[in-house]
């Protein structure tokens, strides 16, 4: 039975190839495969964010390289980003929630 982090870092190579095989490399992310992504699997992310110019900023900031593709060491990035900002709303509100006992 593979743990709980093993199962997480499994659905991440599956989600990254999942949307990244769709056009032209199938080992990174387009810009619109990158959107797709984004728009399907970190929708409440996207919700949160009320900039429409989101999806071109994430690309230009996750594309280390340059070459305008978002590869899964590039795409990690994104999601351990996104873990550390979760991390501290969920400090934040089991501190909320310890203060109201
Ligand atoms: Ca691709
Ligand atoms: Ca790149």
């Amino acid at each position: 039975m593979p743990s709980d982090l093993e199962k997480a870092m499994e659905s991440l190579i599956l989600v990254f190839h999942r949307y990244a095989s769709k056009e032209g490399n199938s080992n990174t992310l387009s810009r619109r495969e990158l959107k797709d992504l984004m728009e399907n699997e970190l929708a409440d992310f996207l919700k949160s964010q009320k900039d429409p110019a989101t999806v071109d900023k994430i690309m230009r900031d996750l594309d280390s390289n340059g070459d305008g593709e978002v590869n899964f060491e590039e795409f990690v990035s994104l999601v351990v980003g996104l873990s550390i900002a979760c991390e501290r709303c969920y400090q934040m509100y089991m501190k909320k929630t310890a203060a109201k006992k």
